[in-house]
């Protein structure tokens, strides 16, 4: 339940109403409506977030149709996830309107446009046309999401302007639209959305190919909606997986056909989600180039797997880490294993493996026994839990990630396939990379989003490849991740928690490093990032102020 205290009411009023006028007015450094007026457009920053990898601006300001329609070139048909992205994009560019009244409403906009017939010859850009290579839409790790978007008005006064994605998948066509969408300003003075500094040539591409943001829906539920949000809200700065951390001690949410009272451990009966629900959030992130990867951490964080099947308890009074010794504890996970292949098609599949507490494995009698009867420590007990897991994994068809943990204690027994997780020591990409493992850098003093003094320019200067100069190693290292572990965060306050600073570390990920240099950051990022900011409160998102004064090193 949302409980409407005054200070929800503010936020509510500053989330759906805030003009844009007001958002981009708050810094003087955000003035942009007066630097691109008067045309000194290689002076003024360019107000694109993640910065694209190449681009080129002129000085022209070219305006758009509302009624913009999408053009679309390509071999086999009309894609779906582009036709309705490319809706959701005119909803969000035109949200002022922008066709004379300057009213958000679509209705009164219809109604003027059948009374006064618009001219296409009023604004310069009429038409989107996207062009796309390749029909193949399997998204999946290192999927192309490059794309060019070129702006310009013709030379030739009666031919109009052109705007054009070209992208080889639809993957990269929807980073296009993002980019086109961020191109685009609604101007009070004319009622009209505008383009400033045409033409553009932008040629964009990635720096890594994970981009990921983690959720946990143990700690606290999320709704289903809530996660859908956060899902879309992740496309805006070119986030492309979501990393689930479904389960934990605390609470066991999802739907599991093959154990069915695997959900009992639930909060409530409301709190949980069923495959179908699963399905639905997995596809909501497809349409918007997002892969879903589930995390099953194991052995330890698994208390509330008990609640339904307290078999998987070594006792009542050791409820974790999970009974080593029974086979049902390994046909449990190959049933939760089983059901989830049929939801989550992304090759990557999270096993968890941190931080593991065995003391009590050895303190309970058939658990001693059995070790002995192995010959096993309870440290080697763990390393058998882990790789029985990834054979597991691996057997269907999952490429296994394993939490840093599980890399520290046995580096040379891992499945040669995993990608290493780091979160705890800032050296670990380095040792793993080193040894040939792929990586993903989540470093807890920069990247965990439930560290509120962490400001935003501490994530932004942190770097996946820190200490790492061999290419061939560097290229092992996937990309990084922001958590948003749920301790802290309900529906209440996990987006103005996630935004802005996960955009930092978006940028971080997609942009070029040379761009991303600590260097002048507060002159060239810092207003960029207010600006990305107040594009999230006006799409509805949540985001909070860039700058506070908790955070430890606010700059000025
Ligand atoms: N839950 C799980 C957590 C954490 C981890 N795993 C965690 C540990 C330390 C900090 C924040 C989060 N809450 N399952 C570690 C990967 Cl500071």
């Amino acid at each position: 339940m949302f409980i409407f205290t005054p200070k929800c009411l503010v936020l509510i009023y500053y989330t759906f109403f805030v003009p844009q006028s007001l958002c981009s007015t708050l810094k003087k450094s955000t003035n942009l409506h007066h630097n691109h007026i008067h045309g000194s457009s290689s002076s003024s920053l360019t107000y694109l977030w993640p910065l694209p990898s190449h681009f080129t601006s002129g000085d022209q300001t070219l305006s758009i149709n509302p009624s913009l329609s999408l053009s679309l070139v390509s071999d086999n048909g009309v894609s779906v996830i582009l036709t309705t992205a490319f809706d959701r994009y005119k909803g969000m560019i035109f949200k002022h309107g922008g066709n004379g009244g300057g009213v958000g409403f679509g209705l009164v906009r219809k109604l003027r446009e059948s009374l006064v017939k618009v001219s296409s010859y009023e604004y310069d850009i009429n038409q989107l046309k996207i062009i796309v290579h390749s029909d193949n839409e399997e998204l999946q790790l290192g999927v192309d999401e490059s794309y060019t978007l070129k702006v310009s008005k013709s030379k030739e006064h009666y031919i109009v302007g052109e705007a054009t994605i070209e992208a080889n998948t639809v993957y990269g066509a929807l980073h296009g639209l993002e980019t086109f969408s961020q191109l685009c300003f609604f101007d009070y003075t004319t009622k009209t959305v505008q383009i400033y500094k045409a033409p553009w040539s932008i040629q964009d591409e990635p720096r890594f190919s994970y981009r990921g943001l983690m959720l946990d829906t143990s700690r606290h539920y999320l709704p289903i909606d809530v996660i859908k949000q956060i899902i879309e809200s992740m496309s805006y700065a070119k986030f492309n997986v979501l990393h689930w951390h479904i389960i934990d001690e605390e609470s066991f949410p999802l739907e599991i056909p093959a154990y069915s009272n695997l959900w009992k451990g639930s909060y409530t009966k409301w709190e949980r989600y069923t495959l179908e629900d699963a399905y639905e959030i997995v596809n909501f992130a497809k349409m918007r180039g997002i892969n879903v990867m589930a995390e099953m951490d194991v052995p330890g964080h698994a208390e509330s797997w008990g609640t339904g099947y307290p078999d998987l308890w070594p006792s009542p009074s050791c409820r974790e880490p999970l009974d080593v010794s029974k086979t049902f504890t390994f046909d449990v996970i190959s049933g939760i294993l089983t059901d989830l292949r049929k939801i989550f098609p992304f090759e990557l599949f999270h096993l968890g493996g941190d931080e593991v507490n065995t003391s009590c494995w050895s303190h309970t009698s058939h658990v001693k026994e059995w070790l002995q009867n192995h010959n096993m420590t309870a440290k080697d007990a763990y390393e058998y839990f882990v790789l029985k897991a990834q054979d597991i994994a691996i057997s269907k068809n999952w490429t296994p990630v394993n939490w840093e943990e599980t890399f520290i204690a046995f580096p040379a027994k891992l499945h040669p396939k995993t990608i290493v997780h780091n979160w705890y020591d800032s050296g670990v990409c380095a040792k793993a990379v080193a040894k040939g493992f792929r990586c993903i850098f989540s470093n807890q003093g920069f990247w965990y989003l439930d560290h509120l003094d962490v400001s935003w320019d501490e994530v932004y200067t942190a770097e996946p490849l820190e200490g790492i100069y061999n290419a061939s190693e560097q290229k092992l290292v996937i990309g990084g991740e922001v958590c948003m572990w749920g301790e802290t965060a309900d529906t209440s306050n996990v987006q103005q928690t996630i935004w802005p600073r996960a955009a930092a570390a978006a940028e971080r990920l997609w942009s070029r490093r040379d761009s991303t240099s600590a260097k002048n950051i507060t002159l060239t990022a810092l207003p960029r990032l207010q600006h990305f900011r107040c594009l999230l409160n006006r799409r509805g998102v949540p985001a909070a102020p860039v700058t506070n004064f908790y955070a430890r090193s606010a700059p000025v």
